[in-house]
């Protein structure tokens, strides 16, 4: 009894001691915030974007990877990075553009005129959309420097097509969808030649040679294609083509892509002129018109043209002619306030705002107008190129001041309700479009370029979260070395409340220009492969090495922890072809494959068989393994290549 009552009473004395432990080392989020020097601010916000483990994110953002000419994405709010995925430039870990790999020799298909390119500037990725809305089955981004655009399949996130564009020399205004993913389009940038030849740099050749456009690209849904044969390039004049949207609902069939540069101006500096003065220099030459024009193309009438067969093949791609659209009714140009930049179409697709990087106003055009003047052929004059121009006052909604260098605009659930990108000013800037009213402005740090808003280029934007996209950092974080990383803040813009600033991410890969925000909830990801819906299937059991001439094929599988064959000898000179099939059906079991000093590599995810090409020029004795730690015996994971 007694030794009851003592064991009790030490019981709960280690209870207590144990308590008064724990109250002693368990902080209050009082003293957190006062060790930290956190504001009442700070830990709203931190509420705001803390996501527990295990917790998933509202929306996903698609951005650009900039230079590193990749996709990033990442969750809202908890900015909590999620996937590379490599486009333009080989990504090592999933193994994508490593020898020859299923469905991922993206690379090679990416060539240009037999360069092997390894990177790509990438700026707008475009969900497809079904109806004007993101109905998260693909994506598209594009290549400024090497004129180019991707499709990402979104049901593994992995890129399964890359199209050349066969006449541009650079791209800008792209990727951007039609309303039900008719079309991917792809302005050019800097006019060139379409063909692939020299042509002197004269102001007649420039004039009369070179050339801007626009590319549709033909997608096939079920396919999951964009197909070369069924695109078109609408011909446009060597202006400097540049932010391009599709109409949507009343403006559905249209596009609008503005442009620099209408000056035409070839260059001061340079071409034997290097005695001229700055003021000659391009940037001075390019800006010297108050107006530039944005191009309105009416897409279905072009669509025609060339189902029809008005179009020339030029480097087997056909080109719809200036002529025939201007003829068509097809193509018609309209001033806006020199050197534009953003070119946005609201929710409803009536208006188009177009912020011009030198004028501290947003212009905000009716479609209405613009349509009005088109059926009524009330056009102000025409190019040098026979292009109708319409009258810029007569289609005008409101000019609105809102800052230095506005430049790109998103839209808010709420109507009227848009955000604008202030790059000089650093700010975003919230306004209405409908009143023509600025409502308020939010600094940010620094210097924004983009911006996105959850859904912001659909038919039904969510609002809720901004993504300020800046170009600089400057002080927001550790400094590591002179190049900085990225700053992407994300801001609150839910209900009528003063717009608040939540968090900083950085992002250390390429500068992205834009970015788009799409529900979490319409993204169905696969998680496994179908078994067997890869032709080069390895069934477990049939594993083997085969022989013909100098050519080998080796059958392998993977799975926990074991390649099957695990020793494979072959000789010098050898054309090898190399399946491996992953036969886990366990989620998230993926084996990493490499065979040392020939520069493989490849993921094989649950389901996956890739087939790994090379030609084994080095004889000697060459492990292989697995790269992913798949297991306790991952190290175990291995087997030899013996190259006689
Ligand atoms: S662009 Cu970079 S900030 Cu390529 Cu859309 Cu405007
Ligand atoms: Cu498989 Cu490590």
């Amino acid at each position: 009894m007694l030794n009851f009552i003592l064991r009790k009473r030490q019981l709960g004395l280690a209870l207590l001691v144990s308590l008064l432990a724990f109250s002693g080392s368990a902080e209050t989020l009082k003293e957190v915030a006062k060790k930290r020097g956190l504001t009442d601010k700070d830990l709203l916000a931190a509420a705001k974007t803390y996501t527990p483990s295990g917790k998933k994110d509202e929306y996903l953002v698609f951005s650009s990877g900039g230079q590193a000419g990749q996709l990033i994405v990442y969750g809202v709010p908890s900015m909590r990075l999620l996937k590379y995925i490599g486009v333009f430039t080989p990504e090592p870990w999933s193994g994508y553009g490593y020898g020859e790999v299923e469905g991922m020799h993206r690379l090679k298909e990416g060539m240009i005129r037999g360069t092997k390119i390894t990177w790509g500037d990438t700026h707008h990725p475009a969900l497809s959309e079904t109806n004007g809305d993101y109905d998260g089955q693909f994506v598209f981004i594009n290549d400024k420097a090497n004129p180019r655009v991707a499709v990402i399949d979104l049901k593994t996130f992995e890129t399964v097509q890359i199209v050349v564009n066969p006449i541009f020399k650079s791209e800008h205004g792209s990727s951007v969808v039609t309303p039900n993913t008719e079309y991917a389009m792809e302005a050019a940038q800097y006019p060139a030649p379409y063909s692939n030849k020299y042509v002197a740099l004269t102001q007649k050749n420039f004039n009369e040679i070179y050339r801007g456009g626009i590319t549709y690209w033909k997608f096939n849904r079920e396919k999951g294609r964009l197909m070369p044969k069924q695109s078109f390039t609408v011909e446009l004049p060597p202006y400097m083509q540049d932010i391009t949207d599709a109409g949507k609902l009343i403006s559905d069939g249209w596009s609008f892509t503005n442009s620099i540069n209408t000056e035409r101006y070839i260059g001061g500096f340079g071409n034997g002129n290097t005695h001229l003065k700055h003021k000659l220099a391009n940037e001075a030459g390019m800006s010297a018109k108050d107006t530039d024009y944005m191009h309105i193309v009416n897409w279905r009438k072009a669509e025609k043209l060339f189902k029809a067969g008005k179009f020339k093949k030029i480097n087997g791609h056909a080109v719809i002619s200036m002529k025939d659209m201007v003829k068509a009714n097809a193509l018609f140009l309209l001033p806006e306030s020199k050197s534009p930049h953003g070119c946005d179409v609201s929710p409803d697709g009536r208006y188009i705002i177009v912020a011009g990087k030198l004028d501290t106003h947003a212009t905000v055009y009716d479609f209405k107008k613009i349509k009005r003047l088109i059926d009524k052929k009330d056009f102000a004059g025409k190019d040098p190129y026979g292009i109708p121009i319409l009258d810029m006052q007569k289609s005008i909604h409101k000019q609105v001041q809102l800052g230095l260098g506005p430049l790109h605009s998103q839209f808010d659930k709420e109507k009227g309700i848009v955000y604008t990108s202030l790059y000089v000013d650093s700010a975003v800037a919230r306004w209405d479009y409908l009143k023509g009213k600025l409502l308020e402005k939010l600094p940010i740090h620094y210097n924004i370029g983009h911006l996105v808003t959850a859904e912001g280029d659909t038919v039904n934007p969510d609002g809720k979260y901004l993504i300020a996209l800046n170009k600089l950092a400057i002080d927001r974080f550790n400094q590591v070395g002179p190049l900085h990383p990225q700053n992407h803040q994300l801001i609150d813009i839910k209900g009528k409340k003063p717009m608040s600033l939540l968090y900083d991410m950085p992002l250390p890969l390429g500068e992205p220009h834009y970015a788009q925000m799409i529900k979490a909830d319409k993204l169905k990801p696969v998680i496994r492969y179908k078994k067997r819906s890869f032709k080069n299937y390895v069934r477990p059991g049939k594993e083997r090495v085969e022989r013909k001439g100098n050519k080998v094929t080796i059958h392998s599988t993977a799975i926990r922890s074991h390649y099957s064959p695990e020793v494979i000898s072959i000789k010098k000179g050898d054309h090898v072809t190399w399946h491996i099939t992953n036969v886990e059906r366990a989620q998230d079991q993926t084996h990493g494959f490499t065979v040392d000093t020939y520069n493989l590599h490849a993921s094989i995810e649950p389901g996956e068989t890739v087939t790994l090409k090379f030609v084994a020029t080095k004889s000697g004795v060459f492990p292989f393994y697995c790269t992913e730690f798949c297991s306790a015996l991952h190290l175990e994971m291995s087997g030899y290549l013996l190259v006689k």
